[in-house]
Formats: structure tokens, sequence, C-alpha cells
């Protein structure tokens, strides 16, 4: 008898469909509050209707729908993820969690199911925090924790989160009104990518997240002296360059020394940045993470020392400005639980893991019970083209994530 993977086959129909809008040709760019953003904001929007859901874009720019339970304003469980990406994608990072809770919610409407609950499902916005200086500010947007400075952030290009916001047809004055009332949310259900190796190591389609690493994130700049590059002996030098390229490696080798954690330099821009000019300036990012937030903090003040004293040496200034500072998240039991035992339900073995990327989860967790289910991705490989895989775990985490709910509404009380 063949398996029957239709849940599987249309995620991934979905997600390939949501994968065409991009703002760089050629390759899946799709950067918060950018036209593409807009464009599968109401392609996911489109499909919410049509499984059934009352739909809104809302002011920070997420997609939302609903779609009642037994009787009309019942709280409700809400499913989803993010829809913004990195830059040079790939195209499961947050499309998994979005696309898999809509087949899943088609699947229960198919069944003729009428739950305890209402059903909620969610496409972020602001995940990947890469076009503006903010943390999981959609979602945060619902958990009351919104930064107001976030609006006056710039992107590469100098424009405002504010301005962009407006132009994409938010409204950053009504981002305080989407603090939700935590009696109105059962819990948060995110099917996420492992963007890691340990399920295929593993053999296991599905595992289920015990915990989310804390982060820091932070734009560094280091400020020289610009000077024509053959006159200027090398001793009497203010090379940013030489300087920020001394830092970052003093971060590998900060992060590689501290327990659990990691230290990454991801971006680094050099000014003027031409071959016969000494760099004046340099602006590098910082994002250093651990799961134990007494380890990232030690990390955190290790990394600004270090950074300090090789710009003491060197003669040029050194700025650090933090812009992302959220702690470890713990997440629920209960929910945890239940994703397990509907996976062992399917015949899986789902291993509890750690998670090293952040999650939308991450800022639910402040006000619901908060859970997530990793699906085994190629190799372990994200943030990158080659993010991959297979129709068949697509389906295995659609039907484990249907069976989740299916059990949390025998659960709940009519
Ligand atoms: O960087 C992260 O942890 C996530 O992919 N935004
Ligand atoms: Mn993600
Ligand atoms: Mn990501």
């Amino acid at each position: 008898m063949t398996e029957d993977l239709s849940l599987g086959a249309r995620v991934m129909a979905l997600i390939d469909d949501l994968a065409r809008h991009t703002d760089e040709p050629g390759r899946l760019t799709r950067l918060y509050l950018s036209p593409a953003h807009r464009a599968a904001a109401e392609a996911v929007a489109g499909w919410m209707r049509a499984a059934g859901f009352q739909v809104a874009i809302d002011a920070a720019g997420s997609v939302i729908g609903r779609r009642e339970g037994r009787q009309p304003g019942l709280p409700a469980l809400m499913i989803g993820s993010h829809i913004d990406s990195v830059v040079d994608a790939g195209r499961y990072d947050g499309p998994l969690g979005v696309i898999g809770g809509l087949v899943a919610a088609e699947a229960i409407a198919a069944r003729g199911a009428s739950l305890p609950f209402a059903l909620e499902l969610v496409a972020f916005g602001d995940e990947e925090n890469v076009r503006f200086p903010t943390s999981l500010s959609t979602s945060k947007a619902l958990a009351g924790r919104y930064q107001p400075e976030w609006l006056d952030g710039r992107d590469a290009d100098g424009v405002s989160l504010r301005e962009a916001l407006t132009r994409f047809g938010g409204d950053p004055d009504g981002i305080a009104a989407l603090r939700r009332d935590p009696a109105g949310i059962l819990g948060f259900l995110e099917v996420h990518i492992e963007q890691g190796p340990a399920l295929q190591a593993l053999d296991q389609p599905v595992g289920v997240v015990s915990a989310i690493a804390g982060i820091t994130r932070a734009r560094c700049t280091v400020t020289g002296e610009a000077n024509h590059a053959g006159t200027v002996p090398m001793g009497m030098r203010r090379d940013a360059l030489a300087a920020a390229a001394e830092m970052v490696l003093a971060v590998e080798r900060l992060g590689a020394a501290a327990p659990a954690a990691v230290a990454t330099v991801g971006a680094l821009a050099v000014t003027p940045g031409a071959v016969n000019v000494i760099a004046g300036r340099v602006d590098f990012t910082l994002d250093l993470r651990a799961p134990d937030d007494a380890v990232r903090a030690r990390l955190v003040a290790e990394v600004d020392d270090a950074c300090r004293a090789i710009a003491a040496r060197r003669g040029v200034g050194f700025t650090a400005e933090t812009f992302m500072d959220n702690t470890a998240v713990v997440l629920d039991p209960g929910l945890q639980a239940a994703l397990e035992a509907a996976a062992r339900r399917h015949g899986y073995a789902p291993p509890r893991l750690p998670s090293g990327a952040t999650h939308d989860a991450a800022a639910l967790a402040a006000i619901a019970p908060a859970a997530m289910l990793f699906v085994r991705c190629k190799d372990g490989i994200s943030h990158n083209p080659a993010e991959s895989i297979t129709v068949q775990d697509a389906d295995a985490a659609t039907r484990v994530l249907v069976d989740t709910i299916l059990s949390l509404a025998e659960r709940q009380p009519a």
C-alpha cells in the first residue's frame, strides 16, 4: 500500500509557491516590510481565508487568521512562525511553521472536527531581525513587549522602521494595542526546521524542543583614521580594519572557550573600502548565544573587554550598541509532552532538543504556554539556499501537529 503523503505534498507545494516572493531575483531574500514580504503576506492571507479563517494583517505587519471553535469567542490555540527570511535564504526556515499550521487546520476541518477552542494561524514578519535593529518585534508586539525605540531604527538605506511600516500598510501607532490578554491564548505551537544535524544523526523526522538559547546581538563600530596606503609607515597607522580583524578573532576564541556558547560576527563593512586607503571605519555585528544566561552574560563582558583592550592598544575608537538581549526560554512541559505523545502515536521516537536558534516561540512564551516541533533538515543546513526537507518529513510533522491539536481538544473542557 503506498504511503499517503498528501499533507506533506501540500505543505511542500505551498512553501514552493511562497518562495517565489523574493526581493532579489535569483535568490530568496524577503526582509521585513519589503515588497516581497507584502506579497507573501497577501498569499498566506488568501490561503488562510480559503481554509475558513477570518484574516487581517495587523499593525506590525503580521498575518493573523482566526477560525472559531464550537462557540465564538473561545480562547485560541495559536499556531505559526515567520515569513521573513535572511539574505539568500532557504525556503523552509519560518514558512514550514506557517504552512504546516495551515495544512493541519485544513485537515482538521476536512474531518469535520469541532474544537473546544478557536484556532489562530499567524505569520510573523520580523523574526530574523536582519533589516532593522529589532528583536522578534512582531511576536513581541502580541506579548506586549514591543520597544517603541525600534520604530526609529534604520535599515542599510537609512529608512526607518516607522516609515517602512507605514508604506507597508501597517500602523506604528497601533502596535501597542496588539498586546494580547494571556487568558485568550491557550498555547502557541511552532513547527520549525531543526537547523542542526541531530535529527538526521538519530534518523528521526521530528524532535521536541526543550528550550531556546538566550541571545545578545550588537552593532559595533571601530573608528581609526583613513590614510594613504603607500605613505604611512606601519607603526604610525590607526587601521580600523586590522583592529576589527583582531576583534573578530577574539570573538571566535572567547566563544569557543565559553561552555555550550556560540559567538559570531556575521556582517562587516569597511569604510571607505578602497585598495589604496587604510580603513578609517569598520562596522560589524555581534551575535552571542548560550543556553545558560550567566554564561552568556560572562561572554558578553569578555568580548567587550577584549575589543576595548585591542582598540586602546591600537589607538582606535570602539563602540557597541546592543539591540537584542533575549533570555533563554524553557518551553512548556505540558505542550512538549503533548507533541511527544503525538509523535510516538505515529511510531516515532522524538528526542528532546535545545534550540540554538531563536524563534517567535521565545516571545510568545512570555504570555502563553509555548512549544516547538523540530523537523529534520538535510545535513542541518539552514540560512542557506541548500536548506531542504523531505516530503515524508513534512507529512510526518503535519500529521503529528494534527494529532497534537486533536489530543489537546480532547483534554480541553468543552
Ligand atoms: O538567528 C536566529 O536564531 C533565527 O534564525 N532568527
Ligand atoms: Mn526561523
Ligand atoms: Mn532563521
